[in-house]
This record gives structure tokens, sequence and C-alpha cells, in this order.
């Protein structure tokens, strides 16, 4: 077996039945994988070499109940934590958001209850979505009730779009998650984001999940639920950069789904964002 005693393994969830208008993320792991074969050993930008610092295994993808949303959520968790005996971190291309439930479900079993930082144009903590319980609309909420976050360290970065009204910001702040509306990056930059997420997260334990939407359509439109007025692909990766001061648990990098994504850059831009994750988690050396 590949996975043994390894930093990082790193998981595609080929799932997608979270309750999408267009699903699709189920190809996600594979175009990933395909668009990360344009990065290269040494990242200039971090200054490491994440593959050779550390042990990277790739776990190869999840078989996954294609059409029970709770079988899926079941075999994901037990997937997540027969990895996290054998790896010290893990690292998921999904797949729907759906998946980050399980996924802090295992982690928060390993670590108790984790800070998680949130990059999304959506909130994901609708209470029922389309009526559903456990969808790509709802995880935080579940995870929230469920004590597998830690609410006074998490954030949600980005969010956007027609669906939000100033009352749901206020919604989520009410139930203790932080909130960086797309339009405050603005202000922020990149730099004041990376401020925002260590002063809130300190060096409690961290899990970050991405969804690829939080990136503007022009940098990834091969996502389901796209909305404008995103951040560009330079903004994230500068923040995500900046982890590597974080005591990062695990990452998830979902709602990539090629068949949208008319010129592969979404794939690429999501092989960026997991190549910066795996810099981030990489040992630096001692001056
Ligand atoms: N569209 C839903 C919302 O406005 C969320 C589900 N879609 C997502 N989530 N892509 O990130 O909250
Ligand atoms: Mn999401
Ligand atoms: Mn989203
Ligand atoms: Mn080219």
């Amino acid at each position: 077996d590949e996975v043994s005693d390894v930093d990082v393994a790193v998981l595609g969830v080929p799932f997608d039945a979270g309750v999408s208008y267009r699903p699709g993320a189920r190809f996600g792991p594979a175009h990933v994988r395909e668009s990360s074969r344009l990065l290269r050993p040494f990242n200039p930008a971090a200054g490491v070499e994440p593959f050779a610092s550390q042990q990277v295994a790739d776990a190869g993808d999840l078989a996954v109940n294609p059409f029970g949303i709770e079988a899926a959520i079941e075999q994901v968790e037990a997937g997540a934590r027969a990895l996290l005996e054998r790896a010290a971190r893990l690292v998921t291309i999904g797949g729907d958001h759906t998946i980050a439930l399980p996924l802090l479900r295992a982690v928060a079993a390993r670590h108790g209850p984790v800070a998680v930082v949130h990059f999304d144009a959506h909130l994901d903590t609708w209470d029922t979505y389309f009526g559903a319980a456990y969808t790509h609309g709802t995880p935080f909420r579940r995870a929230s009730e469920e004590g597998l976050i830690d609410r006074s360290g998490c954030l949600h970065v980005g969010t956007r779009g027609p669906l939000y009204a100033a009352q749901d910001l206020v919604d989520d702040r009410e139930l203790g998650f932080h909130v960086v509306p797309s339009v405050e990056i603005d202000d922020l930059g990149a730099r004041g984001v990376a401020e925002r997420i260590r002063e809130r997260v300190g060096d409690r334990p961290v899990y970050l999940s991405v969804d690829i939407d939080v990136l503007d359509p022009a940098f990834a439109p091969g996502t389901g639920t796209p909305e404008a007025g995103g951040m560009t692909s330079r903004e994230l990766l500068a923040v995500l950069r900046s982890f590597s001061d974080l005591n990062l648990v695990g990452a998830d990098v979902v709602e990539v789904s090629p068949a949208y994504d008319h010129a592969e850059i979404t794939g690429i831009a999501a092989a960026h964002v997991v190549y910066e994750i795996l810099s981030a988690l990489a040992p630096r050396k001692e001056p």
C-alpha cells in the first residue's frame, strides 16, 4: 500500500450528488490531476519543494455511492478516518462541498473541534437546501451543530452574489462565524485578508476548505454555481501562501466541474491551489 506513515495524503472524492443545479463535480479529481501535470518540483513563489521536503502520497480516488448522499457521506468519513491513521494530514480534491462535513468529522475525531477557513462565494450554512439536510449548501451548519468546528476561529471569505441579503451575513455572524464578503477584499487585498485570518485563527488547529467558486468566473468558470465579482487567482494563491504560519491540519478543494471549464483554466487554478496548500504544509528550512 502506497500510503503508510506519510506527511500528507492527497485523496480524490468524485461525488456530486449533493443537490446541485449543475452537477459535474464528480469529474473534478481527474481534471485537477490532469492539470497538475503542469506543476514543477520547486515552487518559487513559496520557496519550497513541496514534494521533496515532505512525503506526499496520492491516495487515489475514493469509491463513493453516486446516488445516496447519506451513504456517500459515511463512505467519505470512513475513508478519511482510515487515511488519517496513516497520514498526518489529508488534502482532498472534490467533489461537491457536501464532502466537507464527513471530512471535518474525521479531522475533529483526531484533533477535536477545529478552526475553519472557508473560501467560497457562498456561506454553505443553510439549515436545509431544497429540503435536504446534507447537501453542498449545508456542510458548515451541520459541522457547527455537531461540534466539529470552533466557531470563534472560523471565517467565511469571499461571500457574494444575489442570493445573499445583508441579513444572511448578519445571521451567520450571529451563529458565530466571521464573514469577509468579497467587497471587503477590494480594500483588504491579499495581505489584509491573510492578516484577518491569522488574527482569527491564531495557533489553533485549522482546517481549510476552498470552494473554487470563490474565484471570479473569469479565473474559474468550471464550477456549478459561479458568481461574478470573485477573487483573482493571484489573490487567493497569495493568501494561501501565508498559511505556512498556521497550524493547518487538513484541507479540501471542491466544486471543480470540468464540463463548464471551457479553457481548462479552472483545473489549472485548482491544481495551483492544491500546490500552494502542499507548499504551506511543507516544513521550512532553518535559516
Ligand atoms: N447556492 C447555494 C447558496 O447560495 C449554495 C450551494 N452552492 C454552492 N455552494 N456552490 O458553495 O448558498
Ligand atoms: Mn461551497
Ligand atoms: Mn460556492
Ligand atoms: Mn498555453
